[in-house]
């Protein structure tokens, strides 16, 4: 009896997982009226909560181009801040739509938890952060050093597999949350801060003294940070794809907020096709034909995004570097929209 209640109870639980796999995410985002996004607990540049609990950066963008897409509308989303550890079963359980939160894209992650990577919206490695005071100028000479380092994340086993390979010993000192990490850099409770290079540029800001930390030269991994959906629903892996697509697209069409109506009349065909005057449109996705244009008009192109949010026009002022287009030199190219 008891094994028979076990087989109905774990069937049960089977059937319950498989239907929100199945479950239309785009028409549940829709009956809510907003979009569930999963974020990091406050990393500057990519998500981070302004003290009314406005959330802005690049991973944020990329939730207001799923809702201006889906939607109509970009501020219809709800942001869910989550730890390193708590993300993956935030998206598993269906407490979110979508995961954008500086997550790595990692074989082990894309196959055996789920769910689906939907693409890359910023390509960056792990480095190393280190007190000035310290006079230290390469990872190499870290032998022996107290390490702060976030639980649930790649940067924890880059770290390990870093220090075994040049023969050197560690003492690791794990947090939940960045905040905590980077409160225990700045008091001295570790030597080192290690995580991706971005996130460690934009976690020196919090620093009283910013210029008083060095980031090493060295980049110790790849880590491809990107949004994450649910596998089992085809249409709104498709969504998300489309929605980064579209914010690269018009970067290389030269479009952006601002000229998207005056090229509206443009001849081009690549343009009339983005903006849904041509071609499929968003048939194929269930969207209204101009999501394109809704994207671009409500939260912008890839350059803009970048720029505002970790570029020139935000205090971490990375370069583009990588993250240029493929036609300038970097390795950020989209599927075309034909
Ligand atoms: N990209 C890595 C690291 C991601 C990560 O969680 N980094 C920390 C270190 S900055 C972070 O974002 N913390 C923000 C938070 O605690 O909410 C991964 O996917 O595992």
């Amino acid at each position: 009896m008891k094994k028979l209640l076990q087989l109905a109870g774990a069937t049960l639980v089977l059937a319950a997982t498989a239907d929100l796999a199945q479950a239309a995410t785009l028409d549940t985002v829709k009956e809510r009226g907003y979009l569930q996004c999963g974020v990091s607990t406050g990393v500057p540049g990519f998500s981070n909560p302004d003290d009314k609990g406005n959330w802005t950066g690049i991973d944020v963008d990329v939730c207001r181009a799923m809702a201006a897409a889906a939607l109509g509308d970009a501020a219809k989303v709800k942001y869910v801040p989550l730890t390193a550890k708590e993300r993956f079963t935030a998206l598993q359980s269906g407490e979110i739509d979508v995961l954008s939160r500086n997550t790595t894209w990692t074989q082990t992650r894309d196959t055996s938890l789920g769910l689906n990577f939907v693409g890359v919206n910023y390509y960056d490695g792990q480095g190393f952060m280190v007190n000035k005071n310290l006079g230290v100028k390469s990872a190499l000479e870290l032998d022996g050093a107290t390490v702060c380092i976030q639980a649930g994340t790649t940067t924890e086993l880059n770290l390990a597999d870093y220090f075994r390979e040049n023969d050197m010993t560690f003492q690791p000192v794990v947090f939940d949350t960045s905040a905590q990490s980077i409160q225990s850099f700045e008091t001295g409770r570790c030597d080192v801060l290690t995580s991706d290079q971005s996130q460690l540029y934009a976690l020196r800001t919090k620093l009283a003294k910013p210029s008083d930390a060095v980031v090493l030269p060295e980049v110790i991994s790849k880590e491809p940070l990107g949004p994450v959906v649910r596998q089992g629903d085809d249409q709104w892996l498709n969504i998300a794809k489309w929605s980064l697509y579209a914010l690269i697209n018009a970067e290389e069409l030269g479009l952006n907020s601002s000229n998207i109506d005056s090229k509206a009349k443009s001849k081009d065909p690549a343009i009339s096709r983005f903006l849904g005057k041509t071609g499929t449109g968003g048939k194929g996705l269930a969207l209204p034909d101009d999501f394109a244009y809704q994207v671009i008009k409500q939260v912008g192109s890839y350059d803009e995004v970048f720029e505002r949010n970790i570029g020139s026009k935000s205090p971490l002022l990375i370069e583009r570097g990588i993250n240029a287009l493929w036609t300038d030199g970097g390795i950020v190219y989209a599927p075309p929209f034909r």
